[in-house]
């Protein structure tokens, strides 16, 4: 019997959008975050919809005197379910040399999933939304420059990104290669 429109002979793979944050702060910190969004999206599953201007920010939280960071955020398109877009997350870190000694220490490369369409978990491997997005502008102004229309919890993030406490210490990244 027919079903209509959707007699595929088999479903293809949903696919889901998810906002992704790069962060950077040891190294060179803006060829690291070009060649890891093109190392993210080197696969046949995950695909580049959007990304966000360079940001330099002060660094919140962990050790003292730590340099600033250059982050960005991007959207994609992925047919990966959300503990493994992770673990490419991961492995993208991986090769960009990422140790993890201390919390929140300086880091060549920090891959975080922000959201995963609507998915809300509270996994401690994997929490979605980001856990501490909401209040971070380094995560929320590149990501309202690169959706305008973006929100988190209902609230746009260029509301939130205008109350959090780190906006003061945002700069536009004009670009270049640099070693720090
Ligand atoms: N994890 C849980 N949920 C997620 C998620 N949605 N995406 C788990 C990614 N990972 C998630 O992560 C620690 C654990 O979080 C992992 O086991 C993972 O399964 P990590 O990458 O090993 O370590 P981390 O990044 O140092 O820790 P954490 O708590 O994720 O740090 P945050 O909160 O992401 O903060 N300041 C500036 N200016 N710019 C930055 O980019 N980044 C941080 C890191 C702090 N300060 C910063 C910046
Ligand atoms: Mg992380």
């Amino acid at each position: 019997m027919s079903t209509g429109p959707g007699d595929a002979p088999g479903p293809a793979p949903a696919m889901v959008r998810a906002v992704l944050a790069l962060g950077s702060n040891l190294g060179e910190r803006a060829d690291t975050l070009a060649s890891a969004v093109a190392d993210l999206v080197d696969n046949d599953a995950v695909r580049l919809r959007h990304t966000s201007p360079v940001v330099t920010t002060k660094p919140v939280g962990g050790p003292a005197g730590q340099p600033d960071f250059l982050n960005m955020v991007i959207e994609v398109e992925t047919s990966l379910d959300p503990y493994a877009l992770l673990a490419h997350c991961n492995a993208v870190e991986a090769k960009h040399q990422r140790m993890r000694e201390v919390r929140w220490a300086a880091r060549t490369l920090d891959v975080d999933i922000i959201t995963y369409g609507g998915l809300e978990s509270s996994d401690e491997r994997l929490t979605l939304p980001h856990p501490r997005a909401a209040q971070r502008a380094f995560v929320l102004y590149p990501w309202s420059l690169m959706d305008a229309t973006a929100t988190l919890d209902g609230i746009p993030v260029a509301a939130l990104a205008a109350r959090a406490e780190d906006m003061a210490g945002i700069e536009h990244f004009s670009g270049g290669t640099e070693t720090l």
